[in-house]
């Protein structure tokens, strides 16, 4: 299969684990995870007959962000970031480095600037270690803007973050005077 097809079915399959299990007749538990053969069964009939184990692994091993983890005796799969549907990832509270960074489209920044970093549609704000990852993610939106997060003066006044098993860090808002522009 080429890497085309394969990011193909890991963006349908980010879609099913993240937002839409009921596209595919799938379930997830609380904890986010969703039965490998019930998402193999799934994608067969919804995207990709041919669709096998094989090309899950394929798909798990070569995904540029390591979106999603097997649990140890690969029954169960989860993403590991972006959710819109309500789990609880079993996120351990991490204090993050004194700078996180956020990119974002040009159009968003006056409502960012006023009532800072929402979650939007997702149950987390999405930050990430260095600007080039931080503008590649902004550029998805539109003309990339970034942000710089002083996390050090967040984890003084006692706000949370989460690392996710592929290293994105994660936390439920960033008020506006912990932005700055950059
Ligand atoms: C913006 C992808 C107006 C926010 C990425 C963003 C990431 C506001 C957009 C992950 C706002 C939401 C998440 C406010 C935030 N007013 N706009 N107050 N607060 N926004 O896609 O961070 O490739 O939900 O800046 O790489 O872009 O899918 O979040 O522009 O890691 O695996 O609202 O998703 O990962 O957009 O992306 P998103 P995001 P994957």
């Amino acid at each position: 299969m080429d890497n085309r097809s394969i990011t193909s079915l890991g963006k349908y399959i980010s879609y099913l684990l993240r937002h839409h299990p009921e596209a595919a007749g799938l379930s997830l538990d609380c904890h986010g995870w969703a039965g490998v053969d019930a998402l193999i069964e799934g994608v067969r009939k919804y995207k990709y007959e041919g669709f096998s184990r094989e090309i899950l692994d394929d798909v798990v091993r070569t995904d540029s962000k390591g979106r999603f983890t097997y649990n140890d005796d690969g029954t169960m799969i989860k993403a590991y970031h972006g959710h819109s549907v309500s789990v609880d990832l079993e996120l351990c509270e991490t204090v993050p480095p004194d700078s996180l960074y956020h990119g974002t489209a040009s159009r968003f920044v006056k409502s960012i600037e006023k009532e800072g970093l929402l979650p939007q549609n997702r149950l987390y704000v999405h930050l990430s270690t260095d600007t080039e990852t931080a503008m590649s993610v902004g550029r998805r939106h539109g003309q990339p803007v970034l942000f710089q997060i002083d996390c050090a003066s967040m984890v003084r006044d006692e706000f949370k973050f989460y690392r996710t098993g592929n290293g994105m860090w994660l936390t439920k808002s960033v008020p506006p005077q912990y932005l700055s522009r950059i």
